[in-house]
């Protein structure tokens, strides 16, 4: 039965053997290839942490008791896969790349004891992992998470924590929602006042909130991210969601200001003048400072809920629409977010934006966040652009995963780990030869209502681990009871990283409800 072994997200093919193997003082590491001796590394240094001995490196290729990392792109596996065997003499874990090794160890890790993830010394551990032969690769390309650091701010410590944790389950896109309303996050060298004013605001209660990070942490942030195969996708929101920016620096809204950072949650009408040239220098002058910290080839320009109301009354930006022979602000828009393209482009990156980008024309090369549902997702697809799917109603991490009236207070909406793990991000409708656009999902953080690191856990895990799931194992694979039965595994390692989690009850929001001499006796939940 597949299910005895708990890896989480299931494999694609998996054998399970009789016997197990032993990594011991005598266990030697050998690596084919210096460029994945960090990978070995990290699973002598979790050993050494736990038992207090180390592994050593091997030269040669050794005749029994070895772990070898190997990666060998001739394997018949799609990118990031991997091999992994282990046998009488040893565990052998072949990768079609680097990815593929880092994840070849990720399962072994999953296949050890939990204690191998434990940050102390812990008595008399026996290593032993199942003869087992795995062969694995992933379904989607795109196996995201989002976090939105500026209605709270996350520390470099807990994005860290989020990122072991997403290396532990493959996924591999940290999308990194940088600038809002609320607050801009992210040190610009060129305009100091971004973070001076911009990434402070003052609350109802008079109050200062604030953080940002500085280039520095942001290039330790994206190191320590590319060690575990993530890739750092930053956001800069734009044309609204600006608030932040435009309160440092008025000029380059419609009205010239002042504002102050926004404290309160929705949709601000004041957004980037689109009939300023200015603006687009600004913003150019950002990006290139941005695009320099992240090697990621896509970069999100945001897009979604930019009110219309200044661009109509601004004589600047109407005199755009007409010099450019624009039908309305709609096309408006889409000319904004063209022009950025063509900056991104100019630094080699793809731009990729929420779906509200289609709205006046999509951009050529853009690619599509679709979070309204899936219908600009399908769109944009049948147009012949990528998409990542990200439909509120499964993917919005910020829903209550339990009942109201027991869990802190969220944004809204009901989304439960298991209505999350039903998810499909390609739709049953979408053209047969339009399917290759989905790129994959992503589960979003927003964190309106998540005032600490400790709230965004609880709301994150376990329902990340769920579209883990979904973005890895193939459609016909997914099963939820037995996702359920190896999800013990990772919660002994999220107790192990010291992560908040939320554990699922048997409770939700009640549509019907029978009492029997004053007994509660049934209660149904509403998200199907
Ligand atoms: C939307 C906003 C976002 C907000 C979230 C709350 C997108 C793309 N935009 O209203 O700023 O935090 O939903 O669920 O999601």
């Amino acid at each position: 039965d597949k299910n005895t072994l708990m890896i989480v997200p299931l494999p694609q093919y998996v054998e399970e053997l009789p016997g197990q193997f032993e990594i011991t003082k005598k266990t030697q590491l050998f690596v084919h290839d210096q460029i994945v001796k960090y990978i070995a590394q990290t699973l002598s240094d979790k050993i050494e942490s736990t038992s207090h001995f180390k592994l050593s490196f091997s030269e040669l290729y050794p005749e029994n008791n070895y772990v070898t990392f190997l990666v060998d792109t001739t394997l018949q596996l799609t990118d990031e896969g991997y091999v992994l065997e282990v046998s009488e003499s040893g565990v052998e874990i072949k990768g079609k790349d680097m990815a593929g090794v880092f994840y070849g160890l990720q399962t072994l890790l999953q296949l050890l004891p939990t204690e191998v993830e434990s940050p102390k010394f812990v008595q008399r551990m026996k290593w032993v992992v199942p003869f087992v032969k795995i062969k694995d690769e992933p379904r989607f390309k795109w196996r995201g998470m989002h976090l939105d650091v500026c209605r709270h701010f996350v520390p470099v410590e807990n994005i860290k924590k989020h990122l072991d944790m997403m290396a532990m389950v493959k996924l591999n896109t940290f999308h990194w929602h940088l600038t809002e309303d609320q607050g801009w996050r992210i040190e610009i060298k060129q305009y100091p006042k971004l973070t001076e004013i911009g990434s402070r605001r003052i609350e109802g209660d008079g109050s200062e909130y604030g953080g940002f990070y500085t280039q520095e942490q942001i290039k330790e942030i994206v190191a320590y991210a590319t060690e575990r195969n993530i890739t750092v996708v930053p956001e800069i929101e734009l044309p609204g969601h600006a608030l932040a920016a435009l309160a440092a620096y008025p000029e380059y809204s419609c009205t010239g200001g002042p504002f102050k950072v926004r404290n309160t949650w929705g949709v601000e009408s004041n957004v980037y003048c689109a009939g300023k040239e200015a603006t687009f220098t600004f913003l150019e002058n950002i990006i290139e400072e941005v695009v320099e910290l992240f090697p990621s080839p896509y970069f999100h320009i945001g897009g979604d809920e930019c009110p219309k109301d200044r661009w109509k009354e601004c004589s600047l930006c109407q005199k755009r629409i007409k010099d450019e022979g624009l039908k309305d602000e709609h096309e408006l828009q889409s000319y904004f977010v063209k022009r950025i393209e063509k900056v991104l482009l100019k630094h080699g990156k793809k731009m990729i934006g929420w779906d509200e980008i289609l709205e006046g024309g999509l951009a050529e090369s853009a690619a599509v966040m679709s979070w309204r549902g899936e219908e600009g997702g399908i769109e944009a697809a049948n147009q012949g652009h990528d998409v990542v799917m990200t439909p509120g109603n499964w993917c919005y991490l910020d829903h209550y995963q339990g009942d109201h009236r027991v869990e802190p207070v969220a944004i809204g909406g009901y989304t439960p780990l298991e209505e999350v793990y039903s998810y499909d991000p390609v739709p049953d409708h979408l053209r047969e030869d339009k399917k290759h656009h989905i790129l994959g999902t992503q589960g979003n953080v927003w964190t309106e209502y998540m005032y600490t690191p400790e709230l965004v856990e609880y709301r994150v895990y376990p329902r990340i681990l769920a579209l883990a799931e979904v973005n890895w194992t193939a459609k016909e694979q997914r099963d939820y009871d037995s996702f359920i039965y190896r999800l013990d595994n990772l919660h002994r390692r999220m107790d192990m990283h010291n992560v908040n989690y939320h554990i699922p009850l048997p409770e939700g929001p009640v549509d019907k409800m029978v009492f029997v001499d004053n007994i509660r006796i049934e209660f149904s939940n509403t998200w199907n």
